[in-house]
């Protein structure tokens, strides 16, 4: 190889190498860059709308160990039952951590028909957030999930049963899920 065409492929190769570099260098830089955009905007932000779990509740009464509820948070088929008080002056309460925007929750009866035909089904509720605000809750009779509009910052949210559809022979009152979804706010 002549002098000349030796330093044409040296001059190729240094241009490949740097090229390659850069375009690692780039991506590095970008990468980088858009992990943190993401991260800030998406992962690290909890303004957005999610399912908030409560990080404890309280009830009136319940029927037994099982019957708890806690199971109205739990996504799950188990539900919170009352101590066969026929729906009478019974109360579920949700704590939250620290102030969450309710956007909504929605209500649900136990699911599996032949359970729900066993119990008790909720009629009139009222919710009450930390600051006394009240909402009227209907239910209707069915295993339908129910949506309630709310749009009201809390830390707490209770629920008084104030009526039930009262199946003869049946004592116990039962809930399958009461959903809350909204955003925090720190
Ligand atoms: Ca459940
Ligand atoms: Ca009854």
């Amino acid at each position: 190889m002549t002098k000349k065409i030796k330093m044409t492929v040296l001059l190729i190769f240094v241009l490949f190498v740097g090229f390659v570099s850069g375009l690692y260098f780039y991506d590095y830089i970008y990468g980088w860059r858009i992990d943190t955009i993401t991260e800030k905007y998406f992962f690290e932000d909890e303004d957005y709308l999610q399912i908030i779990k409560p990080s404890s509740c309280k009830s009136s009464s319940q029927l037994n160990e099982y019957q708890g509820c806690e199971n109205l948070y739990d996504l799950m088929e188990g539900g919170w039952e009352d101590a066969d008080k026929n729906c009478e002056n019974q109360w579920v309460e949700y704590y939250f951590d620290n102030d969450v925007f309710v956007e909504f929750v929605t209500i649900e009866n136990y699911g599996y028909p032949g359970l729900f035909a066993q119990k008790d089904k909720i009629k009139d509720m009222e919710m009450i957030t930390s600051d006394g605000t009240k909402f009227p809750i209907w239910l209707e009779e069915s295993t339908n999930s129910q949506w309630y509009d709310v749009y009201h910052s809390t830390k707490y949210l209770r629920f008084n049963v104030l009526s039930s559809y009262d199946t003869l022979g049946i004592e116990t009152c039962h809930l399958q899920e009461i959903t809350v979804y909204g955003r925090n706010q720190y």
